[in-house]
């Protein structure tokens, strides 16, 4: 129902959340108001036709037909839990406030998706580390101390059998 009054109230000629573009431009601070096909498939827009994919992402944020407040409030859900309905990588927020289209995920960054880069280290070779080469020269000590505490193990060991 929400979902229908949204659709019905938003771009239609003489309703209420005509406005909408002109919240959603203030809320963040857009040079221009978006155009309907920002959630309608055309810009005629009309009921049942918010169907895109940032339509449907404000429509899970409470946004009701004729009532402003809702759409603000959604907006600041919307930014602060960085959304990302065509899942390219880069948020609704940040789409929007570059001019690229949050519906399509083949309009995203120039320089790729917000995140660590990939890794580019080493592949692990066992489990979830990779076991660092031991240097030959600075195990000889530790090995020669090993050695002589194994040695003096066994000793004792035959020396207590004799006995
Ligand atoms: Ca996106
Ligand atoms: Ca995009």
């Amino acid at each position: 129902m929400r979902w229908f009054l949204l659709a019905f109230f938003w771009c239609t000629a003489a309703s209420a959340s005509e406005v909408f573009p002109e919240v959603m431009a203030r809320e963040w601070g857009l040079d221009a108001e978006p155009e309907c096909v920002l959630c309608h498939k055309t810009d005629e827009g009309g009921a049942r036709t918010a169907t895109r994919p940032f339509a449907v992402t404000l429509s899970r944020y409470d946004v009701q037909g004729g009532n402003p407040g809702s759409l603000t409030a959604a907006l600041r859900e919307v930014r602060s839990s960085q959304t990302d309905s065509d899942a390219d990588g880069y948020s609704d927020y940040d789409e929007i406030t570059t001019a690229l289209n949050p519906n399509d995920a083949s309009d995203g960054p120039e320089e790729g998706p917000i995140g660590p880069p990939p890794y580019s280290g080493p592949l692990p070779q066992h489990g979830c580390a990779v076991a660092t080469p031991v240097d030959p020269s600075s195990a000889a000590p530790v090995l020669l101390v090993a050695l002589g505490l194994s040695w003096l193990g066994l000793r004792k060991a035959r020396s207590r059998a004799k006995s």
